[in-house]
């Protein structure tokens, strides 16, 4: 059977509610595959809620909402969310740091991470090999034979587009084939108007603050941000690792609660995903793709005999070079 039918056929058993639920502190592409499955279901009779946890935090998320006219709901403020009501997982899976478990049952997740092992679902479609989950929904539209409305197609490719870095980081043949189909219906000029939208001035000037801080060893570049906003701090990690040589990239935040990273790898034989996992080894969590990849220490964890930034640096380094003398490379 048809992915989107199987799911559809499993929703329509579902005893109360249906929602949909993107990672916390949703992105582009989790907002964009969220509503395009919510308005896709709709379209084939099911209603949903789409809901999240924590702020949206980047400007351009804020004003997609308005922009695509999407409506999504923080958990806190859903009365009627309940142990009767079933989930579907968006660009996300149970059991990752970066999604709050709901009451609610997690009865399907739609990802494009890493598959991180969690079986018990009713409907999986897990792909890695996607840049971007909001192709996966533009499959769905595909699959059930239809075309989605402009809001829908616009929404969509700014997700493909906003995951994949413009077609270029971890993108997928499957990830353009969708941004090509896409482009039939989209509105360009509303995603023109999101690029020219995409930051608040405070985030300007905490920019200035952190490239201050930036140290370059050969290929691989450190930078620390004094902000509690984790698309900043991706955004700030993606621009060094626009500098020339600069091929993989440490970005960390340091804040109350802990110790946050933010990865880039372009160098094929050091997966960021790898590298996180070694900077949190025996402390915290972390995870994600080759090419990019978050992780957190919380404050408690943290062994206090090290600043963060020395910690940091010793273990990246520690993980590049054991790389290097192991013949990977
Ligand atoms: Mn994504």
């Amino acid at each position: 059977m048809l992915q989107i039918n199987e799911l559809l056929e499993l929703l329509k058993q579902a005893p109360d509610e249906v929602f949909i639920q993107p990672h916390n502190v949703p992105d582009p592409d989790a907002i964009a595959s969220s509503f395009g499955l919510q308005v896709l279901l709709g379209e084939l009779g099911l209603e949903s809620v789409i809901v999240y946890e924590q702020d949206l935090e980047k400007a351009n998320s804020l004003r997609m909402l308005e922009s695509f006219d999407i409506s999504m709901r923080p958990a806190g403020e859903v009365e009627t969310l309940g142990a009767e009501d079933w989930t579907v997982l968006v660009d996300v899976q149970k059991e990752n740091a970066n999604l709050t478990d709901l009451v609610t049952d997690e009865v399907a997740c739609i990802d494009h991470h890493n598959d991180n092992g969690f079986d018990e679902y009713r409907f999986k479609d897990v792909r890695p090999e996607y840049g971007s989950c909001s192709a996966i929904i533009a499959e769905y539209w595909n699959e059930a034979g239809l075309v989605p409305p402009t809001n829908v197609a616009t929404a969509l490719l700014y997700g493909i587009r906003s995951d994949t870095d413009g077609l270029s980081r971890g993108v997928h043949l499957r990830d353009i084939e969708s941004y090509f189909q896409l482009y039939g219906h989209a509105d360009m000029s509303k995603i023109t108007e999101l690029d020219n939208n995409s930051i608040h001035i405070s985030v300007l000037k905490n920019y200035s603050k952190a490239f201050d801080t930036v140290e370059v060893y050969g290929q691989t570049g450190f930078l620390s941000l004094e902000s509690n906003d984790d698309s900043l701090l991706g955004s700030a990690s993606d621009i060094l690792l626009s500098v020339e040589n600069v091929d993989i990239v440490i970005a960390y935040a340091i804040r109350d609660s802990g110790l946050k990273y933010s990865i880039r790898s372009i160098d094929r034989s050091v997966s960021a995903a790898d590298l996180v996992r070694h900077l949190v080894k025996g402390y915290g969590v972390g995870g994600g793709h080759d090419t990019m990849a978050g992780g957190f220490i919380s404050a408690e964890k943290f062994p206090d005999d090290r600043s963060y930034g020395t910690f940091s640096r010793f273990r990246a380094i520690e993980f590049i070079e054991k790389d290097i003398t192991s013949g990977r490379r």
